[in-house]
């Protein structure tokens, strides 16, 4: 009998396909080589993998571009190449999960070529957001707003029809026209497409955008701005935004849901949504997506204070919705948490986009960043070990069990974030954390591939973190990550934590069910362990009784 609940606390990894493995030599991963790891993710010990997209791609936005979303890009393999590697997950009883991005298309999809080629007033234009210019010419577009990679967020149909459409991100996804039921019936079929595959869940993209109103008179740039902080800080419903966790949004869920009950277990979905703490139940309940992604943790600083706060926030979230929380240290949006923890501390105001000293770091994101790699290491492990503590699901992005930093040193000509290519360089962009995997460190490609160079080059230093290296290691990250996992697995209890008073500021120190505790020192100077425990795991040495400085520990009773 299947588990329905698989997801509540299991260990997702997240992989993005390109940068994992490149079987056929040609410098870009594919599923194939995917397979061909099988094993290396089987050793690891997680419970699923999420595929970031993998499908037909104008490959703008890294493949959030999608040109087709029921089929699999031929540079990534093919159909029956996808099988084949359900088949061997399957095996080794790993589930896997694929992602959707059902805000917007890529522009080279078929729906959106058709749309331009039919013109104004058409069925066509319909499924995406079509809006007059303004002026006597319709040469002015129709809102002064910003997409999210910067510059105006409409663009000229190129028809001389004085028509724009609009898109949130790169000019090169438009976005879908969410009024329209053909809309709906379509991203129905592409969820059956991929559950009838074998899959057992989705990860939904900016699952709180979709539907939009954008009728009558509308905001300007700055008044939007204005709104949406707004939104995002207090959250309540009777803030009504133009296109951000509008309610609406919801009734598309609830059409999904009923397509996740049509398996058994029941298709699961963890939405990626930038909303307000007491909007995130409606996205986790039951009757919506099931899940919602907290990166909450991923904006905090190393800080006790700081990482109270959110554990508390995050648990009470999930609840109130009656699902389970995640915890996110790193993904293929943010700076690897190895380079973010060896950074000096900025003050964090929960939401990046309306805080200026985030901000700052984030634009310089990285172009001479000031990074202390032991440090960072030694946080990373001690924030991983404390977020493996906790009650929820745990996702793991690519090579961050392998303590890879954000890579600086890609040559400008190789770089493809359109972050990058917007702000015309000011802001670096997320290739640093998209670099293909070490495996090997004597290989050509560092094992990665065969023949070609890969699409984003390793610079010299990423062999020091090959996976080869780090198997014969006792004690290296990789290792550390597997025996983290494999004592989680032995000591899963229920969804319940207790918190344990300390004297020191610096130390969380709280309880799970069957005597498992879990105490991190976020300070920098040692502090006595309790007495009566052993020490289980370590997110470093322990010397005489003692927890040192920016380190957690798994404890047990004597
Ligand atoms: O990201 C959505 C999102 O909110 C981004 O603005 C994110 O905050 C930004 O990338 C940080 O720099 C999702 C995907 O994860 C991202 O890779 C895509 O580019 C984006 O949607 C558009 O599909
Ligand atoms: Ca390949």
């Amino acid at each position: 009998n299947p588990d329905p609940d698989w997801w509540r606390q299991a260990i997702i990894y997240q992989i993005y396909p390109r940068s994992f493995c490149d079987s056929n030599g040609d410098g870009i991963g594919d599923l194939r080589g995917i397979t061909s790891k099988v094993p290396y993710l089987a050793s690891l010990g997680i419970d699923a993998v999420w595929l970031s997209p993998f499908y037909p791609s104008g490959l703008k936005d890294g493949g959030y571009d999608v040109s087709d979303y029921r089929d699999v890009d031929p540079r990534i393999g093919t159909l029956e190449d996808f099988d084949e590697l359900v088949m061997a997950l399957a095996e080794v009883d790993i589930k896997i999960m694929v992602d959707i991005v059902p805000n917007h298309s890529s522009d080279e999809h078929v729906w959106f070529q058709d749309a331009l080629k039919a013109g104004k007033g058409s069925k066509e234009r319909e499924r995406y957001i079509f809006r007059d210019g303004l002026g006597a010419n319709k040469d002015i577009p129709p809102t002064d707003w910003q997409c999210a990679f910067g510059g105006p967020s409409w663009s000229p149909s190129g028809r001389d029809d004085g028509q724009w459409y609009y898109h949130m991100f790169d000019s090169s996804q438009p976005d879908w026209n969410w009024d329209n039921p053909e809309v709906h019936e379509d991203f129905l079929t592409t969820l059956r497409f991929w559950a009838d595959r074998g899959v057992s869940g989705f990860r939904i993209d900016v699952a709180h955008a979709l539907v939009k109103d954008f009728n009558g008179d509308l905001p300007n740039w700055e008044e939007m701005n204005g709104i949406r902080e707004k939104k995002l800080r207090n959250g309540n419903k009777h803030i009504t935004h133009p296109y951000m966790d509008r309610d609406e949004v919801q009734e598309v869920y609830k059409e999904w849901r009923k397509v996740f009950e049509e398996y058994n277990p029941p298709l699961f979905a963890v939405a990626e949504c930038w909303v307000a703490p007491d909007r995130k139940p409606l996205y986790a309940s039951s009757e919506g997506l099931g899940q919602a992604f907290s990166f909450d943790i991923m904006l905090c600083n190393f800080d006790a204070q700081e990482y109270r706060e959110c554990i508390i926030q995050s648990l009470k979230d999930s609840e109130k919705a009656g699902s389970s929380t995640t915890w996110v240290l790193s993904n293929h949006d943010e700076l690897r948490h190895v380079t973010r923890y060896g950074l000096p501390n900025v003050p964090n105001a929960g939401y990046p986009e309306f805080d200026d000293a985030f901000n700052e770091y984030k634009r310089s994101r990285f172009t001479n960043p000031p990074v202390d790699v032991a440090t960072g290491l030694k946080r990373a492990k001690a924030a991983t070990l404390m977020i493996l503590g906790l009650p929820g699901s745990t996702y793991v992005y690519q090579g961050e069990e392998l303590n890879l930093p954000e890579v600086i040193e890609i040559p400008n000509d190789q770089r493809q974030d359109p972050h990058f290519h917007r702000t015309k360089g000011e802001c670096l962009g997320r290739d640093g954390c998209r670099v293909p995997l070490p495996w090997e460190a004597t290989s050509k490609n560092l094992g990665f591939g065969s023949d070609r160079p890969p699409h984003l080059s390793q610079p010299e230093w990423m062999k020091d973190y090959s996976v080869d290296l780090q198997e014969y290691n006792e004690d290296s990250t990789l290792n550390f990550y597997r025996r983290a996992l494999d004592v989680r697995k032995e000591l899963q209890c229920a969804e319940e934590l207790e918190w344990i008073k300390h004297d020191v500021e610096d130390v969380l120190h709280f309880a799970r069910p069957g005597g498992w505790e879990i105490i991190m020192n976020a300070g920098k100077t040692p502090v006595p362990l309790p007495d009566g425990r052993r020490v289980i795991v370590s997110s470093s040495e322990m010397k005489d009784g003692m927890l040192d400085g920016e380190t957690t520990a798994w404890l047990l009773a004597e």
